[in-house]
């Protein structure tokens, strides 16, 4: 795949100007989120016919162009009877993410949420026969989380008009203008009317949409609820905000509003034998990264057919979690940091602070900021305040704090400095 950062940019700059759009104002805030890709992928979980598929899980039926009457047959077999909406959306809590998007419709087409366009759902086609969409929404309801919803509107490998199947169906057939209007357009209505006030639509891979169809489909959004926000995958540079390619963090800060979605292993949907979890030190910093540019992390959970969110990534973000018990002052609400580009630290910024982040402790304990140009009229470690003011010095554009010897917390130690006004 091209690299899609300059065209990401490209979107960011034009989205620049819709910057103080307060509609974002919850989700810039922020700052960390679930991203949960739930679907009938989860059964072969990697392997089709007893040999291991290559590649991302939820892309299983088109890696291995597994017939839609095959793929299908998967459906009579999902029955998450351990799925916990009450589990799922506490988890997400507890490990201080702020708002949770999952898979209506990822690009196999299957719907996990009830839907009256197509049997092919999970309400209909499973023994389950529960709506998980419904009671994923009362419980953030319920504990105060925002809901979001990904829905692929372009790619669709079951509907004989959506992109992408060429297996079973003949691209020169294929309709695309009246699946839009007739399927996706229906659908997404029910999404925003069935499940209460949802945070976002995600939608994802636009390919060879038009302007004029991600348009109607923003209006659509922006009609049934306004305040619904709609992220940078709609395509035509159209959406409240931008998302960076999968994984990929920009190296330096955007000044528009941006999202990183990411995987905590090297998969969003299940696969069993995908152990390459990424350790929490990496996940805390990358976090820290994104904020201290201006984005959002959205991490990626693939719970299995039978509703888990794997141990290893309940324990890593529960561990994220703690930390941002003591250090979320430090993160949610925070905006770019005034200097960028150091290796060893990174910044953010609140009305009369400075937060920065040390990811490499100085072995002397001297902490050397060059690049601040606001008065520093003190500094305190933000995780033990009890250890009292730190010394800090300034001069010739250096603010000099002196710290312990030994890194507070190895992983990322928060020094708040306070600027005068
Ligand atoms: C898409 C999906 O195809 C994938 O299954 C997953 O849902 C992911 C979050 O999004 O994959 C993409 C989309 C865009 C890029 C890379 C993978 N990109 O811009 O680099």
């Amino acid at each position: 795949m091209a690299d899609p950062v300059p065209a990401i940019r490209d979107g960011m700059q034009q989205r620049a100007e819709a910057r103080r759009d307060p509609r974002l104002d919850w989700w810039r805030a922020a700052r960390f989120g679930m991203f949960i890709h739930w679907g009938l992928y989860a059964i072969p979980a990697g392997r089709w016919k007893g040999e291991p598929v290559p590649g991302i899980g939820e892309w299983i039926m088109y890696r291995a162009r597994i017939p839609v009457r095959e793929y299908e047959a998967l459906a009579p077999r999902l029955n998450p009877v351990r799925f916990d909406a009450a589990e799922w959306v506490s988890l997400a809590k507890r490990s201080g993410q702020k708002y949770i998007t999952i898979t209506a419709k990822h690009h196999d087409g299957f719907c996990m949420f009830g839907t009256a366009l197509t049997d092919y759902n999970i309400v209909d086609a499973t023994p389950f026969g529960r709506d998980p969409m419904k009671e994923l929404a009362e419980e953030c309801q319920k504990q105060g989380l925002r809901l979001c919803f990904y829905y692929s509107q372009t790619q669709d490998w079951h509907h004989p008009d959506g992109d992408g199947n060429d297996w079973d169906y003949d691209p020169a057939q294929k309709d695309f203008g009246t699946y839009l209007r007739d399927y996706v357009h229906p659908q997404v209505r029910e999404l925003l009317t069935n499940y209460g006030p949802i945070g976002l639509i995600w939608f994802d891979t636009p390919k060879a949409m038009t302007l004029e169809q991600s348009r109607a489909l923003l209006d659509l959004v922006h009609t049934l609820q306004p305040d619904c926000l709609v992220n940078g995958r709609l395509g035509n540079s159209l959406g409240d905000y931008a998302e960076t390619g999968d994984n990929r963090i920009p190296d330096a800060a955007v000044g528009a509003d941006w999202e990183t979605p990411a995987t905590i292993n090297d998969t969003w949907g299940f696969k069993s034998d995908d152990e390459n979890w990424k350790s929490v030190p990496d996940l805390v910093r990358k976090l820290v990264d994104i904020a201290s540019k201006g984005g959002n992390y959205l991490l990626n959970v693939g719970p299995t057919a039978e509703g888990v969110i794997p141990q290893p990534s309940v324990e890593r973000l529960l561990a994220v979690g703690h930390w941002l018990e003591t250090n979320g002052e430090s993160v949610y609400g925070t905006s770019v940091g005034p200097v960028q580009g150091l290796d060893w630290c990174r910044t953010m910024a609140k009305p009369g602070k400075v937060y920065l982040h040390v990811f490499d402790w100085p072995a002397d304990g001297v902490l050397r900021l060059p690049g601040l140009t606001g008065r520093v009229t003190g500094a305190t470690l933000l995780a033990d305040p009890g250890a009292g003011a730190l010394e800090v010095t300034q001069s010739g554009g250096e603010v000099t704090v002196r710290g312990p010897a030994a890194a507070p917390d190895p992983v990322d130690s928060v020094v708040v400095l306070d600027l005068a006004d």
